[in-house]
């Protein structure tokens, strides 16, 4: 498979509601899509930078700009571009992690398109659904939240989590107790917000049997989140600081972690995150796929790495209207608390032209 040619797009999508974490408050999605052109088939892939470094380092006009100077380039020079053969070519560029899985992931696209396999089995999934989470934003007040979760729990979602930070922790955390009991599965993402300092602080909410807390210190130290986790009952989840299998390793090793976020665009695309998947589960540590305000195309891979036997919690795979009132593919729907793994070739969904064109901000192709 020789590359032809890479198109970038960007695409501006309004959110349903304003989506707060400890990092910004975002209204609008401003993603950057990826369509690799070969003679046999077409692929795509989501880049999950947002707009602005704030999550990680990484932003969407900074992929853009090392995909067009770099990455692209070094993919162009490939005679048979699969997977793993543009994984190794860009293995050479330092971090950028985001961007390189949006490339691979269209490479992968357009490979499995043309074999005529899905992501699902590719991967190698196990199930033919997923049990899906909510994550739900920051409010002004309690009141909105227990309404806002009120809405997620009627809609069928299975599981819980709501973004903490200094201020907005403990109480809401309390209310949602109160108001759905016990059996409600819940946990918190604090984004990095806290230090170590504040560990006693955080111990209160072990009184609450939160399944997991998220990322509450920074994302370059494993060394406190493992002091921190022998210091709380509530198991601990890394996300940002997991960028790689390697990380994942050390995390394991030093302790800082029970449970890990898997997010392919953090750890550089679907065959890092399996090797993730597959690591943890050898040694006992459970497994969740993240999100990133995904389009249909990033949340169709998402779905189907969501499926592997390791994924052992419900993951922030939710229903497209979560987000958006229209998507850029079929929405994805929930039923019954679970969303469907696709089984069409590669990701199984496509953008439809219509509303691909109406949301397009900007297009660039680049020839190989
Ligand atoms: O920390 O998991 C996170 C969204 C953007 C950036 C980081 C995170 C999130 C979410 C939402 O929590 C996940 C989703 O529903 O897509
Ligand atoms: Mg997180």
């Amino acid at each position: 498979m020789k590359i032809t040619g890479v198109e970038l797009r960007r695409v501006a999508m309004p959110l349903v509601s304003p989506f707060r974490t400890s990092f910004g408050t975002e209204t609008e999605r401003d993603v950057l899509l990826v369509k690799v052109v070969t003679p046999e088939a077409e692929g795509w892939g989501e880049c999950v930078a947002m707009s602005g470094p704030l999550y990680s380092s990484e932003y969407a006009d900074g992929a853009a700009d090392v995909m067009r100077r770099f990455l692209i380039p070094a993919l162009a020079a490939l005679p048979d571009a699969g997977a793993h053969a543009a994984e190794r070519a860009l293995a050479p560029f330092k971090g950028h992690r985001m961007a390189k899985a949006a490339l691979e992931t269209a490479v992968l696209d357009a490979e499995l398109r043309a074999a005529g396999t899905s992501f699902a089995s590719f991967l190698g999934a196990s199930r033919d659904r997923v049990p899906c989470g909510v994550s739900v934003g920051i409010m002004d007040s309690i009141p909105r939240l227990l309404d806002a979760v009120a809405g997620y729990v009627d809609e069928g979602y299975v599981r819980v989590k709501i973004k903490i930070e200094p201020g907005w922790d403990v109480a809401p955390v309390r209310a949602l107790r109160e108001r759905f009991g016990d059996d409600l599965l819940l946990q918190v993402d604090a984004n990095a917000a806290y230090t170590l300092v504040d560990a006693p602080h955080l111990a209160e909410l072990d009184a609450f049997g939160l399944l997991l807390i998220e990322q509450p210190l920074a994302e370059d130290d494993l060394v406190q989140h493992a002091a921190l986790a022998k210091r709380l009952r509530t198991p601990l989840c890394l996300d940002e600081s997991i960028e790689s299998a390697r990380d994942a390793a050390a995390a394991i090793s030093l302790g800082a972690c029970s449970v890990i976020n898997v997010k392919a665009g953090r750890v550089g695309g679907y065959l890092e995150a399996r090797r993730i998947h597959d690591l943890c589960r050898a040694h006992g540590v459970a497994v969740w796929c993240g999100g990133m305000l995904e389009t249909g195309l990033g949340r169709a891979a998402n779905v189907a790495l969501a499926a592997l036997p390791g994924f052992t919690l419900p993951g922030d795979t939710s229903a497209s209207r979560r987000y958006y009132a229209t998507d850029v593919t079929d929405p994805f729907v929930l039923q019954d608390g679970h969303l469907p793994v696709p089984t069409g070739p590669g990701l199984g969904v496509t953008p439809v032209p219509e509303i691909l064109d109406e949301i397009t901000t900007f297009r660039e192709w680049i020839p190989a």
